[in-house]
């Protein structure tokens, strides 16, 4: 079926000498991340009812500056999802994003769903996680709740998938144990490999979600809702992906798009700034530092070792 891990050596339609084709560029740009969001939605509405969200209405219809460059997006909303959504864009020159996520509603401490694909005729670039809501180094709990039972699938695919090195050392917070950060040329063999991390990663959350049960403690809920405004906020000003999106849709766009689409609830579900949160990104004449990294990119290696302790 769609759902289950697919064969990795060879794939129906696709012969041997298709795959070994030196034209890789061409080859590899047919290789599109629609499928992932088809098995997403799919595969999540076997689980819940997903709701079209307010948002499709405004964000459906994006178009590219070029004329050319295709956009697409999805937003739904489920009992215990404030938003899924989904953005992904094809270029007319090979590059494929795709920026999938899933919040959950307050009332949870779920982890968010984190696909995160840029790939472009030579690179991929990949983060896949559950990105933790609560901290998993000084919450011991939070770990064992949800992560603990999936270090053998996050061992599995950080073996096929190795550590893509160096990374911007403050993003290490928001991510899991069994995160998959990696950086790969582009190749046919890979795309299957990550669409089967996807289709796992995915089917674990989910089943995380069907075992939650809706907190209904005032004080934790905030602190949820919290957590997850502090998430929004990052991504909201130092997402890598801005650069890209601004050069596709322009800067007043790209700014709507981050905001209100694919980091909605950044200007509502809080009102602490990026400062509050973040100090150490102040300028001394009180703005947000331009930089991506106040701390530079650290990393070399997976900082979490086989138990998944944090070793870095
Ligand atoms: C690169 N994207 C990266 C990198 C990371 C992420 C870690 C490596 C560079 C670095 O160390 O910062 C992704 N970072 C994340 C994620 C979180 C985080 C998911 O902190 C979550 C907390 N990427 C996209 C989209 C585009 C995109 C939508 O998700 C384009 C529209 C592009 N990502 C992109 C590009 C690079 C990149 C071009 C390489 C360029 C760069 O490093 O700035």
């Amino acid at each position: 079926t769609n759902s289950s891990p697919i064969n990795l050596g060879s794939r129906k339609g696709l012969s041997v000498s298709a795959r070994m084709r030196p034209a890789m560029a061409e080859a590899t740009s047919s290789l599109t991340y629609q499928k992932f969001v088809h098995f997403a939605l799919e595969e999540t509405r076997k689980h819940t009812h997903l709701n079209p969200s307010a948002l499709q209405e405004r964000f459906g219809n994006l178009s590219a500056m070029d004329g050319r460059t295709q956009l697409q997006v999805q937003s739904f909303e489920s009992p215990k999802i404030r938003l899924l959504r989904s953005l992904s864009i094809e270029g007319s020159d090979g590059m494929q994003v795709l920026d999938f996520a899933i919040f959950p509603r307050a009332e949870f401490d779920l982890p968010i769903f984190c696909a995160n694909f840029f790939t472009t005729s030579a690179i991929n670039i990949v983060v896949l996680d559950l990105n933790p809501l609560h901290d998993v180094i000084s919450q011991q709990d939070y770990k064992k709740k949800y992560y603990t039972h999936l270090i053998p699938l996050g061992l599995k695919y950080g073996e096929l998938l190795p550590w893509g090195g160096r990374i911007t050392a403050e993003s290490m917070k928001f991510f899991s144990p069994i995160v998959i950060w990696t950086k790969f040329p582009a190749s046919e063999h890979k795309h299957h490999l990550l669409y089967s991390a996807f289709v796992d990663y995915l089917k674990s959350w989910l089943e995380l979600m069907d075992r939650a049960s809706g907190e209904t403690d005032v004080s934790r809920i905030m602190v949820n809702l919290e957590a997850q405004h502090k998430y929004l906020t990052w991504r909201a000003e130092k997402d890598p992906g801005h650069q890209v999106l601004r050069k596709i849709v322009g800067e007043t766009h790209a700014k709507e798009i981050i905001k209100s689409f694919l980091f909605s609830g950044v200007d509502e579900l809080g009102s602490r700034t990026f400062i509050d949160y973040f100090p150490e990104y102040k300028c001394d004449d009180g703005t947000v530092n331009q930089k991506r990294s106040m701390i530079g990119k650290s990393f070399e290696s997976r900082p979490w070792d086989t138990r998944g302790e944090f070793i870095g």
